[in-house]
């Protein structure tokens, strides 16, 4: 049985508890309140230094980095057929697998946490235009990539999996996403396991 710590809202966490419910995997979910800062107490800290969600304990042997668990539930879960096994695909979803992390995701956050956690008058114009901008070039970069396709390598695998929530986010901001990337991410979000992540509310 694998145990998730996450919390409900947490894009990170959500790629992973998407992943645990295309897996079918056998799974627990032990919520951890960012709001109330859970993920900072020290019995948390022994599982993730980081004071990050999410974690996941599968028999005893403890994860975090929220790619390294989807690559882990790829492998271990091989019928799902989350990874493509030919090498050119698999490329392709690593390329994606790493570009998430380090390109697209950071100025996503950067304006959620501008439009839903800073009061109007605080607002900082300067970062959202510049996040919005990047948002905007980035999502072109995404779109040349499903060009000709429905998923990123192959069939849906953890490569689209680790994009899912944040154009879930961008969708809740109202952010205008290219065509192309617009019906990816409805594709996406209609598959039973995104149903499952959304109704999870801790
Ligand atoms: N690189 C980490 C990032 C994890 C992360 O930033 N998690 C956020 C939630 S999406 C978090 O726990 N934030 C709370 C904090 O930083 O105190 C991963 O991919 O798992």
């Amino acid at each position: 049985m694998i145990t998730l710590y996450t919390f409900h809202l947490s894009t990170n966490g959500r790629k992973v508890h998407m992943a645990l419910e295309e897996a079918h995997a056998a799974y627990t979910i032990t919520p951890v309140n960012l709001m109330k800062g859970e993920q900072k107490n020290p019995d948390y800290l022994k599982l993730n230094p980081n004071g990050k969600v999410p974690t996941i304990v599968d028999n005893g042997v403890v994860m975090w980095e929220s790619i390294a668990i989807l690559l882990y539930l790829a492998e271990k879960f091989p019928a799902a057929n989350l990874l493509p096994t030919a090498a050119a695909e698999r490329a392709r979803a690593f390329q994606w697998l790493v570009w998430q992390p380090t390109t697209f995701s950071a100025p996503v956050s950067a304006l959620f946490r501008q439009l839903r956690f800073t009061a109007e008058g605080q607002r900082d114009q300067t970062v959202i235009d510049q996040a919005r901008a990047e948002v905007a070039k980035n999502a072109e970069i995404l779109a040349g990539g499903l060009q000709g396709r429905e998923y990123l390598a192959g069939t849906c695998s953890i490569a689209d999996i680790a994009f899912l929530p944040y154009l879930h986010v961008l969708h809740e901001l109202g952010i205008p996403l290219p065509s192309e990337l617009e019906a990816y991410y409805k594709r996406l979000a209609a598959r039973p396991s995104w149903g499952k992540v959304l109704a999870y509310t801790g």
